[in-house]
């Protein structure tokens, strides 16, 4: 092996006749203008060195290149771009072999199918992503990929944005071999040198013939076209993409090439890029809390839940999932057999969907063990209460396990609102005591707020979000207040949608308009979806506290006075026919809500859809606001991420706070301002907002280098 030239970035050696080219960029090799130059030059060597018969692209560390340097996004493009890169490496005299380990994902994948020929060894993930940072392929992958696998399988890949494992693109044809092992230089070279040996030459991707059966390419476009416009709820670059890969049968490849390269710049430009980059980086800087760095997690092996309700079910087959046992209480045996006939119900649905095989779900069971004593739990590394939202029940619970639980057990509450220092108090080791809030369902939400009481120790935390990890969960640390992030905003969002349908909206307009504004369903759907006696039950437990200048509308107790507590009871906000998951409009509830605004003597106006998402944005983003300022969140992106992972939150809008700094905040304040005149108290403006406009800031500029 003989070094021929290096950058800090890309390093090339000549191995015989073969000049292999490394991509060492940490941690991902991702393609940033360095990389992009250094790659442009290697192929230049490579044309120019007499030495060299063939080319090796190879990624250093745990992946291939996992695509564009998503960081630059947003910032004055550097030259070499990229295309024009691939282009160089396709139009390279010389074979050009690329042998992929790990990830070779979007601009990854783009450079090996540039390559004429690629390898990929076991483990390896290829796949054009972009879909999910609001881009499409920009770098010839529009037009190579379908040339090289098919119309069809090519839009499969660009609009999931899935990763194909080594031996699918094989058989998609996206590799042309898998390396025996995963020695993935060995293996490169090898072939490399049987290519040289077989005189096979160059093979440039952009005249590979899968779309010479025009009918069924066209087919293939045009389904992807109907099915992406019924799918894709306001999603700006899904259908670029159709038309990108449309351009790759109808036009020449340089001219398809000049369409994508047009239709990127449009995605580029899109506020959705803006929002779903940020959601990218802010999913990853959640997981980094200061006590994830300050201590060492604890062991965690074993686990007890309390309590085999909703939550408790749920959460023990996310640890089930997560290959861990798990021990589950609960009062009494028939409770009990309700929790355990709760587990094996998902398992079983799972099997009846062809998800997991029949095997498994014994394997996971088998991890389960009931018990109505608390004795059960002496030896866990970690027990999750999860028992009826009364203060004195978890007190008596947490009393019970510091019983009998070991020393250095993490004892955890899945409480929605109750305030944990206090349930804390009820144990010998406050220190030990932490929230871990789920979502329903628990097995499947992957938010997991980390709620950090006063006297918890950092180890205590660290392990949270250790656990998270194994269970697959993003996590969010919060801080204790009445809702912790979540809940908190959700109870502002919901008060300010009372008083606009109190003031004459009616709730299945301020459902529809959410659903355009982005969110799977509107606030009225989801209390019907969670049940309204559970936002009633806590009205209920606030009402002695509730500030006497709060505006209080009792629409919402009206109905649940009745008993219409939503789905569970077939109607709520809306009717369901027998066992629906859709409601339909209800007339008794809008007389209901017509004989209130009587009473309280409100004359009911119209409002527009786009006012109704104004109102509802200011409420959350403001009370945000206050939840930042209190150190409740650590940032505004892990607000972001909560609202996303946890409340439906368009996350093609970047979570509240990313949105209101793409609105402006000098805008946002202007309308809490305008709104505060309606309602002086609801609509205070934050001290935050009001201070940031101040100094010309946004929400961003809190986020720290994850900005
Ligand atoms: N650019 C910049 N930074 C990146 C990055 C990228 N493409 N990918 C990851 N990182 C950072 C990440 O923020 C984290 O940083 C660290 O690397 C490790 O990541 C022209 C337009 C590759 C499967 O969408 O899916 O190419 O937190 O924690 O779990 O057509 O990262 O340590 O500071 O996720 O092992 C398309 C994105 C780009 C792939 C590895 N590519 N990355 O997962 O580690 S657009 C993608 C991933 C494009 C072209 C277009 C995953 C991974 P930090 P990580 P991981
Ligand atoms: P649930 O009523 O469905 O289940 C509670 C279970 O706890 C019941 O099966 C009951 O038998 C059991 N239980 C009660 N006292 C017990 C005791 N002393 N020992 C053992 N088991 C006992 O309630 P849920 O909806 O699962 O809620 C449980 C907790 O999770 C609550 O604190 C709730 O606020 C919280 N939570 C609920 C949701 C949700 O959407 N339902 C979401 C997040 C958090």
């Amino acid at each position: 092996m003989t070094p021929s030239s290096a950058s800090p970035v890309v390093s090339r050696n000549l191995h015989g006749n073969i000049l292999v080219v490394t991509i060492d960029h940490p941690s991902v090799n991702a393609l940033s203008v360095d990389v992009r130059r250094a790659l442009a030059e290697a192929i230049e060597a490579a044309e120019a060195d007499q030495a060299v018969a063939a080319v090796l692209i190879v990624g250093a560390g745990r992946n291939f290149i996992a695509g564009a340097d998503i960081r630059e996004f947003g910032k004055p493009p550097l030259p070499p771009l990229l295309p024009s890169v691939c282009n160089r490496i396709e139009a390279c005299s010389k074979p050009v072999v690329a042998a992929i380990h790990g990830a070779a994902l979007g601009g990854g994948l783009e450079v090996a199918l540039a390559a004429h020929y690629r390898l990929a060894v076991r483990g390896a993930k290829l796949g054009l992503p972009e879909v999910q940072l609001g881009l499409l392929p920009g770098a010839g992958g529009t037009q190579r990929a379908p040339r090289l696998i098919g119309a069809a399988q090519a839009l499969d890949l660009m609009l999931s944005g899935r990763q194909a494992r080594a031996e699918e693109a094989l058989s998609l044809g996206l590799v042309d071999r898998i390396g025996a092992t995963d020695d993935i230089l060995g293996e490169g070279l090898a072939y490399a040198r049987e290519l040289l040996a077989a005189k096979a030459g160059v093979r440039p991707t952009r005249a590979a013939t899968a779309l010479a059966d025009t009918q069924t390419a066209r087919a293939a476009i045009e389904t992807a076209r109907k099915e992406t416009a019924a799918r894709t709820r306001g999603l700006f670059s899904p259908l670029k993409i159709v038309d990108a890969v449309e351009a790759a049968l109808t036009l020449p490849f340089d001219e398809g090439l000049a369409l994508e390269r047009k239709l990127f710049v449009e995605c580029l430009e899109s506020p959705q890029r803006a929002g779903l980059i940020h959601a990218f980086f802010a999913e990853r800087e959640v997981a980094k809390a200061p006590e994830t760095k300050a201590a060492t997690p604890r062991p965690i092996a074993t686990i007890g839940v309390v309590g085999g309700g909703t939550m408790g079910a749920g959460i023990a087959v996310a640890v089930l999932d997560a290959g861990l046992p798990v021990t589950m209480i609960e009062r009494d045996d028939e409770a009990l057999a309700r929790g355990r006939g709760h587990v094996e119900r998902v398992y079983d649905g799972l099997v009846a969907k062809g998800r997991i095989k029949a095997e498994a779900k014994d394997a996971a069971l088998a991890r389960f063990t009931g018990s109505t004593s608390y004795d059960a739990l002496a030896g866990v590394d970690l027990v999750i209460e999860a028992v009826f939202e009364d203060m004195s029940v978890k007190k008596a619970v947490f009393t019970e396990l510091d019983r009998v639980c070991k020393r250095g057990a993490i004892l955890a509450t899945n409480t929605s609102y109750l305030d944990i220092d206090e349930i804390a108090d009820a144990t010998s080791r406050p220190s030990d005591v932490i929230g871990l809030h789920f979502f329903s369902p628990a097995n499947v939400m992957k938010l997991l707020e980390i709620v950090v009481p006063g006297r918890v120790s950092a180890d205590v935390v660290a392990t949270s979000f250790e656990l998270a990890k194994q269970l697959r969960k993003v996590p969010v640390r919060a801080g204790v207040c009445d809702g912790f992030i979540g809940n908190r905003l959700l109870a502002v969002y919901r008060t300010a949608a009372d008083y606009l349908m109190e003031d004459g909206a009616s709730p299945y307009q301020i459902d529809r308009a959410m659903r355009e504004f982005g969110y799977p369903m509107g606030p009225y759907q989801v209390v019907d979806l969670a049940g309204g006696d559970i936002g009633w039950a806590a009205r209920k437990r606030r009402a002695p506290t509730r500030d006497p200048r709060m505006r209080y509308v009792e629409i919402a107790d009206r109905l649940c006075e009745r008993g219409w507590f939503g789905q569970k009871t077939g109607r709520g906000f809306y009717l369901y026919e027998q066992g629906s998951r859709s409601g339909t409009p209800d007339p008794e509830v809008e007389a209901i809500i017509e004989a209130e605004r009587v009473r309280v003597g409100v004359s009911p106006r119209s409002f527009t859809d786009e006012e109704i998402v104004r109102r509802l944005m200011c409420a959350v983003i403001n009370e945000a606001a206050n939840v930042v300022r209190e150190g409740i969140a650590l940032r505004p992106l892990d607000v972001d991420v909560a609202l996303i992972y946890g409340y439906g939150f368009p996350r093609y809008r970047g979570g509240p706070m990313k949105y209101a700094d793409m609105l402006g905040l000098p805008t946002v304040l202007a309308e809490l301002t305008r709104l505060s005149q309606e309602d002086a108290f609801f609509w205070r403006p934050s001290p935050l907002i009001v201070e940031l406009v101040d100094r010309g800031a946004a929400f961003s500029s809190l986020n720290g280098t994850a900005a």
